[in-house]
């Protein structure tokens, strides 16, 4: 029998003592190879019991595959029915709903602050009509839906409530999850409204609504995706993501409530992203911690230390160039879900870089979970991978550093104050910076964008959404509500709501009432801002991280070259407003792009997120910019940008320069130059590459290298 010792002469050799440990950006040392040795100590236990490593339900998917949860929803409440509708009849199982950032920060269609976001990134929801429309025909006693939100939580779930009420489906029949998820909104994907102890507040209330009147309802959806999606590595998601379940866990228990009446409806969401057996084991470790801190916490029902989730794969991960190999990368991130033990999963759509998915695009998405399902056999073993000395070692390894954080975390008094300090977000987006360095470097690959690229694009057909259609639409239907409504038992139950957010009164209680009055959610949500008030932040971009990695570069230098030479010129270095407009709060981009910037040499003002063009156009004048950079991800570039510029332009500075990136469709490009913007950044494009392009832009030219094809 050949030893370990004669494996490593034989590797050694065949790769001429090359080392061959690979050091991943959870700081874990992967080694070429895995025995017995790596696991002695190691047993995993057995599916359906503790600590459910191996999964939650002894038979798995051998007993019933996960659900194809598909997330979705776009314009008006009837077309988002008639999308679901198609997706149940070919094989979706589960509901997921988007809804617009106009819904998702409290503000109804006709508010002005959102005349670019109606109906765009999802469905635009003002009243219980909408929800009613959004699902008729969906027998909502017998279909599980899931809602995505977490800043206007409180009017929603009342929509949800009532809509069923009026279906005829009580609450306590209601099968479903809400995201309820307001700690990583703080952290990552900025759909708050109210400031973080009030949103505490409405969480817990949430949590003690649900588990008192909705026995079969996921109360909160606990969520490590987004982080995922701004950068964190996994071993990050995973810890901030059970630092956040325990957090909530105590918040609810601090209210009086028994951890074991309401532990049992915890919910999880994580994302999926490229590195396989990474993946696979964050979901076994996730189980894992959970039952041990749900142990500590005092939970006495199993149930209760049950961790199940939902997951999605990694948009992130998902290319604007090549996008059939977005098929690819989301059928391999499914398998790692499914391998990991998911109990839910949404699949991307190949267009996910530029775009929401057109029925093409949703079919291969949701075929890509079938096919797994029905056509390869993997759900017919529980837990296949379990026993891989790997993926033992890794789960546990994972585990062990995770619970480092977790006790870190503990130590400086729980997740909310590590929020409110700021540095979990900090060590997000210095990875962030990272990895993007590495990926502008070409250390990391990815196929179509940094290695074998393609010399032509072919464009491909996208869903675009008519936002000023969907919106005059929505404003006729709110104006409908208001009419026929009794205005004195609205304003009453609206009240009531106001004075229940001054005490101790249960928020979703109240706003169940004042959606029954035709309150809007607008309504709803302004009554409790008048008491919580309305939360802002300025965004603080890492630095060190990307430039750290490029010095010495000759490409680096003579970017900063480039700088100093206009700096010698103006008397003073080149100024950018990294700009955000709208209700979109996806700052990864624009946190990139400032930190890169900043780290080159420019002076980067990080403008707030949730301006207005207007307020853009003052910030910019105020602060003499020499260039905007707009960073659009909710596609509402198109109403937006070409406002920002009128204004400029009515102030006597069309002088200053528009550029703009992020989800931004090639379709869309004539447009935007039409408009005035004068460069173009899509996904994926190389941070120096766009800095070149800058530099030109404000009359310096740098050594040529893509700068014409980083403006295409
Ligand atoms: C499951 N069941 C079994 C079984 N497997 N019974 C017997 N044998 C087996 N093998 C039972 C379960 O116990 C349960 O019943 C029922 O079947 C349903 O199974 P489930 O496993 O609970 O699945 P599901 O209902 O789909 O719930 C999954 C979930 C839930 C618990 C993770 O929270 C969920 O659906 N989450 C989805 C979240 C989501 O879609 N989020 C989108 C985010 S998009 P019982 O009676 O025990 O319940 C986003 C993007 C963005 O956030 O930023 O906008
Ligand atoms: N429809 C479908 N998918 C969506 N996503 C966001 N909004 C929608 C929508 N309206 C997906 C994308 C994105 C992630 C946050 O959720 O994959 O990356």
């Amino acid at each position: 029998m050949a030893s370990i010792e004669d494996w490593k002469k034989a590797a050694d050799k065949e790769v001429k003592g090359r080392n061959l440990i690979r050091q991943t950006p959870e700081g874990i040392a992967v080694k070429p190879l895995y025995t017995a040795e790596d696991v002695a100590d190691i047993d995993p236990g057995l599916p359906g019991f503790a600590p459910f490593t191996r999964g939650v339900r002894a038979s798995m998917y051998a007993g019933r595959p996960w659900t194809i949860r598909q997330y979705a929803g776009f314009s008006t409440a009837e077309e988002s029915n008639a999308f679901y509708h198609r997706n149940l009849a070919a094989g979706q199982k589960g509901l997921s709903v988007a809804f617009d950032l106009a819904t998702h920060r409290g503000y109804d269609s006709d508010h002005p602050r959102v005349t670019g976001d109606v109906g765009k990134a999802g469905v635009a929801i003002d009243t219980v009509e909408d929800m009613k429309i959004l699902f008729d025909g969906i027998p909502l006693d017998r279909m599980s839906v899931s809602m995505t939100m977490n800043g206007a939580v409180i009017p929603i779930l009342a929509f949800f409530i009532v809509a069923a009420e009026e279906q005829g489906v009580d609450q306590s029949l209601l099968d479903g999850t809400i995201q309820n998820d307001i700690l990583k909104e703080f952290m990552v994907r900025n759909t708050y409204i109210y400031p973080p102890e009030s949103s505490m507040r409405i969480v817990s209330d949430i949590i003690g609504h649900t588990s008192a009147h909705m026995p079969k309802f996921n109360s909160i959806s606990i969520s490590g995706y987004h982080m995922q999606e701004a950068g964190a590595t996994q071993l990050q998601e995973l810890a901030f993501t059970i630092a956040d379940g325990k957090e909530y866990a105590r918040a609810a228990m601090a209210t009086g409530l028994d951890l074991d009446k309401f532990a049992g409806r915890l919910s999880f969401f994580f994302a999926i992203g490229m590195n396989f057996f990474m993946e696979v084991a964050k979901l076994r470790a996730a189980r894992k911690l959970w039952h041990r801190v749900m142990t500590d916490l005092g939970a006495k029902d199993e149930r209760s230390k049950m961790l199940r989730t939902h997951c999605q794969t990694s948009g992130v991960s998902l290319t604007e160039q090549d996008p059939y190999n977005n098929v690819i990368r989301t059928t391999v991130e499914a398998m790692a879900a499914a391998l990991g033990g998911t109990q839910s999963l949404h699949t991307n759509a190949l267009d996910e870089a530029i775009a929401l998915p057109t029925d093409f695009s949703a079919r291969i998405a949701r075929n890509t979970q079938i096919v797994l399902q029905e056509e390869t056999g993997i759900t017919k073993v529980v837990d296949p991978l379990g026993g891989s000395y790997y993926v033992e070692a890794l789960t546990q390894e994972l585990y062990d550093k995770a619970w480092e954080i977790i006790e870190r975390i503990e130590t400086e008094g729980g997740m909310a104050k590590a929020v409110a300090a700021g540095w979990p977000k900090a060590m997000i987006e210095e990875a962030s910076a990272a990895r993007a360095a590495r990926v502008d470097r070409g250390e990391d690959v990815i196929v179509g964008v940094n290695k074998y690229k393609l010399t032509d694009e072919d464009a491909i057909d996208i869903l675009d959404v008519d936002n000023v259609a969907v919106r005059e639409a929505q404003i006729r239907r709110i104006e409908q509500v208001k009419a026929t409504r009794d205005e004195v038992a609205c304003q009453k139950a609206l009240d009531t709501l106001r004075e229940g957010a001054r005490g101790k009164a249960n928020l979703l209680a109240l706003a169940i009432e004042a959606a029954r009055r035709r309150a809007t959610l607008g309504e709803i949500s302004g009554a409790m801002e008048d008491v919580f008030g309305r939360h802002g932040t300025e965004p603080t971009p890492v630095s060190g991280i990307y430039g750290g990695a490029h010095i010495g570069d000759a490409r680096w230098s003579s970017l900063i070259e480039g700088i100093a030479s206009i700096e010698r010129r103006k008397g003073r270095k080149p100024r950018m407003l990294v700009a955000k407009m709208g209700q979109d709060g996806h700052d990864r981009g624009a946190n990139l792009v400032s930190s890169a910037f900043g780290d080159l040499g420019f002076e980067v003002i990080a403008g707030p997120l949730f301006q207005t063009p207007k307020e853009v156009a003052d910030l910019a004048i105020g602060a003499d910019i020499d260039i905007v950079g707009v960073s659009s991800l909710a596609a509402g570039h198109r109403t937006l940008i070409p406002e920002l510029i009128a204004h400029l332009r009515d102030a006597g500075r069309s002088d200053i320069r528009i550029v703009a990136g992020g989800v931004i469709p090639a379709q869309d490009y004539p447009f935007l130059r039409d408009a005035g913007v004068q460069g173009i950044f899509g996904p994926g494009t190389n941070l120096l590459d766009a800095a070149a392009s800058i530099l030109q832009l404000l009359g310096h030219n740098v050594p040529p290298k893509d700068i014409d094809e980083a403006a295409e």
